[in-house]
């Protein structure tokens, strides 16, 4: 039997796809709104796949609940956000689990860490927890690293497909823990140890920060001489090794803008180029600020409240909102006295979180004169014509309405 511990956007579609293949799961997490809200047969988020997903799991036996259970394998799938200071990470999330888990396991179990930690942390903080119990690592509690690699808007099927790696100091245990793995990840999976298991995983995060952030800078040198940064890239990109990402109004969610600032902090002299990407990264939105004020004057909008922003959350067709470009601009705007002005409209978020928050489109763009295209859904994508006739600042190349600006 497998415990989940956090049934957060890794946590269940895990939780629920190992019940689906057959796996006895039970699934926890401390917050009673979203046991209750699942237990009442509803997921807590969207994602393609995911309620057919639910339903086979619920068929098929899995159980919620806030209480921590005695199993073979616990999968600790809790967040991990970092300390905005030092830029190390914060293992408190799951310290705090494994220290319930410890209350309630047995000899033999398994503790399997999903959650992305730098290399060295589960070393530094989970093995103290397990050994303050009076356990023996590999003895009595079997420990392993199992870092998740799904994509936010494609999460059922690369959960099923990604190839993924284990991180074990015992090959045995590794071999085990792989197996159980196999039960539906037709992926690849490899097995090695603890430390590069955690390393990989930030590592693939840095790679794709690094390479937005060169997309990004490009941005930027192309802006200043008024050069095409997309029909660059494109051209670029036909090389057979040149192989150039996107620009954008900046880098959200909770993984690929946090990931990256572990390295930093654990390696401030050498990770020279992570830092000044991920700098470069942060600084977007403020300079989608500075795009908006200079197309406001140039089509003398002086009103900052016929501006409209659409989208909030971190990028298209998912409903979460961490580290999004957005509210990082809100949050700029803020400072310039502005931000309860500006207009914001998203079809996923349904709750108002700012003010003048928009829950219709047509309504949104009646009341602007200039529209800020900052997340692609596909809502907008079809309702361009809806757009006619207003100033467009696009900001990921998804509007191709004749004078409209980009980044
Ligand atoms: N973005 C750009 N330009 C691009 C691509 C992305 O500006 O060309 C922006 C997006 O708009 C978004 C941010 O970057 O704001 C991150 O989005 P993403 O789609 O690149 O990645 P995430 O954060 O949704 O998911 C990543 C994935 N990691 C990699 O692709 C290496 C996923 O596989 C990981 O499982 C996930 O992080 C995680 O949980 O760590």
């Amino acid at each position: 039997m497998v415990n989940v511990i956090g049934l957060g956007y890794i946590g269940l579609p895990t939780a629920l796809m190992m019940a689906s293949h057959g796996v006895e799961v039970i699934g926890t997490d401390y917050n009673k709104e979203l046991v209750d809200t699942l237990n009442a047969g509803k997921t807590t988020f969207k994602e393609d796949g995911l309620d057919e997903l639910f339903q086979n799991a619920v068929k098929a036996g899995i159980k919620f609940t806030t209480e921590y259970q005695n199993t073979d394998v616990y999968i600790v799938s809790v967040p991990t956000p970092y300390d905005k200071f030092s830029k190390k990470v914060d293992a408190c999330y799951v310290v705090e689990a494994v220290k319930d888990v410890m209350k309630v396991c047995h000899k033999g179990a398994t503790v399997v860490i999903e959650s992305t930690v730098s290399p060295g942390t589960i070393d530094k903080f989970v093995r103290p927890v397990i050994e303050e119990n009076g356990f023996t690592i590999g003895q009595d509690i079997n420990l392993v690293h199992a870092p998740e690699r799904i994509i936010p808007g494609n999460m059922v099927y690369e959960l099923l497909h990604n190839n993924r790696t284990i991180g074990a100091d015992d090959k045995a245990i590794g071999e085990k823990i792989k197996e159980l793995y196999s039960s539906f990840c037709q992926g690849e999976i490899v097995v090695t140890d603890i430390r590069t298991a955690e390393m990989t995983k930030v590592v693939e995060n840095t790679f794709r920060a690094v390479n937005i952030a060169f997309a990004n800078e490009l941005a930027k040198i192309c802006r200043h001489d008024d050069m095409d940064v997309y029909e660059i890239i494109k051209i670029c990109n036909m090389h057979p090794r040149v192989n150039i990402l996107q620009p954008g109004p900046g880098v959200g969610g909770h993984c690929i803008s946090v990931d990256p600032w572990f390295l930093v902090g654990d390696y401030p002299s050498l990770a020279k180029v992570i830092d000044e990407s991920m700098k470069t990264n942060d600084g977007m939105p403020d300079f989608v600020l500075n795009r908006i004020y200079e197309i406001m004057k140039e089509n003398k909008i002086t009103d900052i409240s016929k501006v409209g922003l659409y989208g909030l959350t971190y990028k298209e067709n998912v409903d979460d909102m961490r580290e999004s470009p957005t509210l990082q601009m809100l949050e700029s705007m803020e400072r310039h006295l502005c931000g309860d002005l500006v207009k914001v409209y998203d079809p996923f978020i349904t709750k108002d979180i700012v003010p003048n928050q928009y829950h219709d489109l047509d309504k949104f763009i009646n009341d602007v004169e200039l529209v800020v295209l900052l997340v692609g859904h596909d809502e907008i994508k079809q309702n361009m014509d809806k757009l006619k006739g207003k100033v467009i600042l696009d900001t990921r190349k998804i509007c191709d309405l004749d004078g409209v600006y980009r980044l």
